[in-house]
């Protein structure tokens, strides 16, 4: 008879900061220089669908990556994820004798992102939170997403925004350890339903600077990057979570292209100066503007992460104005793929 073989399957949605993570205070512990603040996008927009399974039948720790074998053992990323929930796998088993057991049992996980992959669309952000919570759940471990994210945290820091719905926070913490840097949800979707997000993939091309290693150029070079950390975030934090708790459309757009600017800043004070946004990003840029210059105000927000993709946000009631004008600046664009996401609550997963 063959060994049995158990599997949970669970998908993540990819998050898009509105207040960017950018830079590590602990490399090992991957701990960020400063706090940050996401929105969650729907999972039936961009996802990671992950399975992972355990058998005494399986000889190694495996990871398929969109049908792409890699070494699970050979990723300290990956290791210290699978360490951490094995561990507490062992711990389950000791105190409650009916659970089977497969802590030691070599995993197997399947992942397939139904999008680009480090094209700056928050691959990583989606793969680690499927990846930490896959195994979670094969493991039965009582954890809160909010526990859950200080394990997805180590694999991808981004990782740990995307295990909650709507707006998240991932709170830099003080402890050296790290055990207080964990995501928390600011408001679920249902918070402010008005709310619409529009991807507009300029480049599918996988980035030429990864956000790990650009982010460690800058801490290195960049002299702006320590005042952002310092000064200019903590605040913001605030800001925006006043913004998003008010409702307040103008206050969160406002904040969120300030924000999207001095990453790209930061970036550009790097040694040597990394470039995300490209001539497309930069016209999309100058649409947003003229779009709140037309209506006195703000009906649209823009903001890019390690990519030349933009991700638009912005309200119902002006869809027909943002999206009618984005739509003919992207027209020479290699693609306008996704449009008119609703983020949604990732209780559903
Ligand atoms: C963010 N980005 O807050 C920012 C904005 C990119 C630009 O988080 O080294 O892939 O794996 O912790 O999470 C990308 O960084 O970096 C990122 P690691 P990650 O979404």
């Amino acid at each position: 008879m063959s060994a049995p073989v158990y599997q949970k399957t669970v998908s993540a949605p990819v998050n898009i900061a509105v207040i960017k993570y950018w830079g590590k205070r602990d490399v090992g512990l991957n701990l960020p220089s400063n706090s940050s603040l996401s929105v969650t996008l729907s999972q039936n927009d961009l996802r990671t669908l992950t399975t992972a399974s355990c058998s005494a039948a399986f000889e190694e720790d495996s990871l398929w990556l969109n049908g792409a074998m890699e070494s699970m053992c050979e990723s300290p990323r990956l290791s210290v994820c699978v360490r951490e929930l094995r561990k507490s796998r062992l711990e389950l088993e000791a105190k409650n004798e009916s659970l089977e057991k497969i802590a030691n049992y070599k995993l197997r996980v399947v992942s397939e992102n139904n999008f680009p992959t480090a094209a700056g669309l928050a691959s990583s952000a989606a793969g680690f939170a499927a990846f930490a919570q896959a195994i979670c759940a094969l493991y039965e471990l009582p954890w809160t997403p909010t526990e859950l994210s200080r394990v997805a945290r180590q694999g991808s820091g981004s990782a740990c925004r995307s295990l909650f719905g709507g707006y998240v926070s991932w709170e830099m913490g003080e402890q050296p350890t790290g055990a207080d840097s964990v995501a928390v949800q600011v408001a679920p979707v249902e918070h402010w339903p008005e709310m619409r997000v529009a991807i507009l993939v300029v480049s599918a091309a996988k980035k030429g600077v990864s956000s790990t290693a650009g982010m460690q150029a800058t801490v290195a070079t960049s002299s702006l990057f320590a005042e952002r950390a310092r000064n200019v975030v903590p605040q913001r934090m605030v800001e925006m979570k006043n913004a998003i708790r008010a409702r307040d459309f103008a206050s969160f757009a406002q904040l969120t292209m300030k924000d999207s600017n001095q990453f790209h800043a930061v970036c550009l004070d790097t040694t040597p100066p990394i470039f995300y946004l490209n001539d497309t990003s930069r016209a999309i840029i100058r649409a947003v503007e003229s779009i709140n210059s037309s209506v006195n105000g703000y009906a649209a927000a823009y903001t890019f992460d390690a990519g030349p993709n933009a991700v638009i946000y912005f309200l119902e009631k002006d869809s027909d104005l943002v999206l009618t004008t984005l739509r003919s600046v992207t027209q020479n664009a290699e693609g306008w793929e996704k449009a008119d996401f609703k983020p949604v609550e990732s209780s559903e997963f």
